[in-house]
């Protein structure tokens, strides 16, 4: 009895003992797991604050989760090297996506272009700091000693003025007010603008000659260098036109890129006017003369074409801009050459200009970006370098921010 008793006691213990035994392995087990589940949700202090310190430098940098998280950014205007256009083939003249043409539904009404100019005076505040006040200061001072006449002469260089324009402004200025003796600064400032106005030269044809011979549209070839705003200006010439009443198509001519097409194809559909395009890497010649034909056909108005930014260095590059211009004028004779300059580029955008003046007969200079520029005197600059009038500006990059230029309104803005 004593035997099977301490045996029934022994067998008791040992099941509680188990019993404590796995107790303690199950809750050990449960907290195990609890601690290892938040040390997974919280990372190290310093990993956050790095975190934080990233997103503080590249706000747009998260999130990104993309596939592989391995997409290629989009090339930055410029950013084509020579050897990507080199390899291009172009596709043969059948495989044109000749049908390729769309229409939007949703159509935009483009504000009246007559006023332009006015309206986006205080675009042009940043040139009138530097070119329109310095130089009222200087000649609103009490003697114009040769000090002065050299800062003044520097103001104007340093706006861009030029050096020719420069000197023949302030030997007319000095003359004037010479003869006139003591000026009132009004009378010097209206001395200043009839010169400034002189300069720029209001008898220059500054219209766009948007409009074809009978049976033919007006074409608008639109060429310079990449990122100067060409795709942008055919896109906001496109509203100027359609604002005026002309039927309007374009063509995407610039190849070299797919986006560059859709870039222009989305400017077109705001205003509901269609786009003709062909595949990336096509000739753009062939896709310039289809877009012209195109239009010729569809008894349009006019017809805009963009071209690819050409690097200026490349004369085979430069040839077939040659070559657009000359199979175009199969279909019908190209009505408008604009070269578009960024006028934040000064001197460099000159050289560029001379180089795209001496392939094709450039008759109108766009001016963009004079929003971003203390420069205004690029203004005169260009047109003296080139012999042709600047047609319109560019003062930003809405929609409606290109402006027809002219001279009263401009030197109007900058003596403001
Ligand atoms: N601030 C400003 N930006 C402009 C103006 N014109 C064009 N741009 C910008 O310049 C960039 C390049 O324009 P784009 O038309 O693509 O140049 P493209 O390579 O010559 O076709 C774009 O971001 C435009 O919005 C302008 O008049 N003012
Ligand atoms: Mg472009």
């Amino acid at each position: 009895m004593g035997r099977l008793g301490s045996w029934i006691v022994s067998d008791t213990t040992l099941f509680l003992f188990v019993a404590l035994v796995v107790a303690i392995l199950v809750i050990g087990v449960a907290v195990a797991l609890v601690i290892g589940s938040r040390g997974r949700a919280l990372p190290p202090a310093d990993t956050v604050d790095r975190r934080l310190d990233d997103l503080r430098e590249h706000p747009e940098a998260e999130p990104t989760p993309t596939g592989d998280g391995l997409e290629p950014a989009l090339p930055e205007p410029g950013e084509i090297d020579e050897a990507d256009t080199d390899n291009v083939e172009p596709p043969a003249e059948g495989d044109l996506a000749v049908d390729d043409v769309t229409t939007a539904p949703e159509v935009e009404q483009p504000a009246p272009t007559a006023g332009r100019l006015v309206r986006l005076r205080e675009r042009l505040s940043r040139s009138q700091s530097s070119l329109g006040k310095g130089l009222l200061a200087l000649l609103g001072r009490d003697r114009l000693d040769e000090d002065t006449w050299e800062e003044i002469e520097d103001t104007l260089l340093a706006a861009d003025v030029g050096v020719t324009p420069t000197q023949e402004l302030v030997e007319t200025l000095r003359t004037r007010i010479k003869v006139e003796g003591v000026v009132e600064p009004d009378r010097a400032k209206a001395i200043l603008r009839e010169e400034l106005i002189a300069q720029i030269d209001p008898s220059y044809d500054r219209s766009i000659a948007a409009t074809g011979a009978e049976g033919a549209p007006g074409v608008v070839l639109v060429v310079g260098v990449n990122g100067t705003g060409k795709t942008t200006t055919v896109g906001r010439l496109a509203r100027v036109l359609v604002a005026d009443g002309d039927t309007v198509l374009l063509g995407a001519a610039d190849t070299f890129r797919a986006a560059a097409a859709d870039q222009l194809q989305t400017w077109g559909e705001r205003v509901g006017v269609p786009t003709v395009r062909g595949p990336e890497g096509g000739d753009p010649a062939s896709i310039a003369f289809d877009a012209v034909k195109t239009g010729k056909e569809g008894g349009y108005d006019t017809v805009v074409v963009d071209t690819a930014g050409r690097l200026h260095t490349k004369a085979g590059l430069m040839d077939e801009l040659g070559k657009v211009k000359r199979v175009i004028e199969k279909q019908a004779p190209v009505t408008e050459v604009l070269l578009v300059i960024d006028a934040t580029t000064g001197q460099n955008g000159l050289t560029q200009a001379r180089v795209f003046a001496e392939v094709v007969d450039v008759t109108g200079i766009v001016l963009t970006k004079l929003d971003g520029t203390a420069k205004g005197g690029i203004v005169i600059a260009v047109q003296r370098e080139l012999g042709v009038p600047v047609k319109l500006v560019g003062l930003g990059e809405g929609a409606d921010d290109l402006a027809p230029f002219d001279p009263e309104g401009f030197v109007d803005a900058l003596l403001a």
